[in-house]
């Protein structure tokens, strides 16, 4: 997969796409992304990306036109690439819409700044708006990283052949059973006998259990929305009366 990142602040991502998971991708050649510096496309005379917005008020707005040269620039490289602003207005990214970018060939993502971009630069050249959260940044650049982080895990053989993208949290609408490493004893406090003991439908049976009781006590919006079995359902119906009679 290829993903072009418009900013103008492009050094900020440099040790993000470099490390770890990203950085090993990367040199696997399982993905490809690049910087490209939104400043120099600006026919301004110091090359400014920003000016007042008309109308009056705090704070400066992104041109169009930069923007839409550094697009054209990159639609010319990436002729299919879905085209994406990081902004507050957008569709709220989930797993499943990180599932969904992963199956593009190419991306282009578009980092903001100042009070916003003109409009019409954004009618021009965006397929649609995705927001990482409903809070403001002082830029795109962060919501391009968690976006191309996040996508990233779901392309194949980026995550190592053990680990998966759908066994983590929320994959099916739960959150994770508690995980334990050595050593078995940290000062008398002890890893749980279950997962000790090698029985695998044991630990499969109390894993869920753990997976449900921890959506139940700190989510339990999604449970709405998980998908559950019968069994699933007995268990939640057992936790909930352990709660009810521990208080
Ligand atoms: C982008 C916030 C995506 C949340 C400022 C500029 C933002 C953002 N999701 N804040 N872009």
């Amino acid at each position: 997969m290829t993903i072009e990142i418009l900013t103008i602040f492009p050094e900020m991502f440099d040790s993000v796409l470099s490390a770890s998971i990203l950085g090993r991708a990367r040199e696997q050649g399982l993905l490809d992304v690049r910087c490209t510096d939104i400043r120099p496309f600006s026919a301004a005379k110091h090359k400014n990306t920003d000016d007042y917005p008309f109308g009056g008020g705090a704070g400066m707005v992104m041109m169009a036109q930069p923007i839409l040269d550094a697009m054209a620039a990159a639609s010319a490289r990436l002729p299919d690439a879905r085209r994406i602003y990081l902004g507050p207005r957008g569709r709220k990214l989930t797993t499943e819409v990180a599932r969904e970018l992963s199956k593009e060939d190419s991306l282009i993502l578009l980092c903001g700044h100042y009070e916003g971009v003109d409009q019409r630069a954004l009618d021009a050249c965006i397929d649609e708006e995705i927001s990482i959260g409903d809070y403001i940044l002082t830029g795109g650049e962060l919501a391009a990283m968690v976006l191309t982080d996040c996508v990233a895990r779901f392309i194949p053989g980026v995550l190592g052949s053990a680990e998966s993208p759908e066994e983590e949290s929320f994959s099916d609408g739960l959150l994770e059973y508690p995980q334990y490493t050595r050593p078995r004893d940290l000062d008398g406090s002890l890893v749980p006998e279950v997962l000790l003991n090698g029985d695998h439908a044991k630990i499969r049976a109390w894993r869920r259990r753990e997976s449900l009781r921890a959506t139940l006590r700190f989510r339990p919006d999604l449970l709405e929305t998980a998908e559950l079995t019968k069994e699933d359902r007995k268990i939640l119906k057992e936790l909930e009366n352990e709660c009810s009679s521990e208080s």
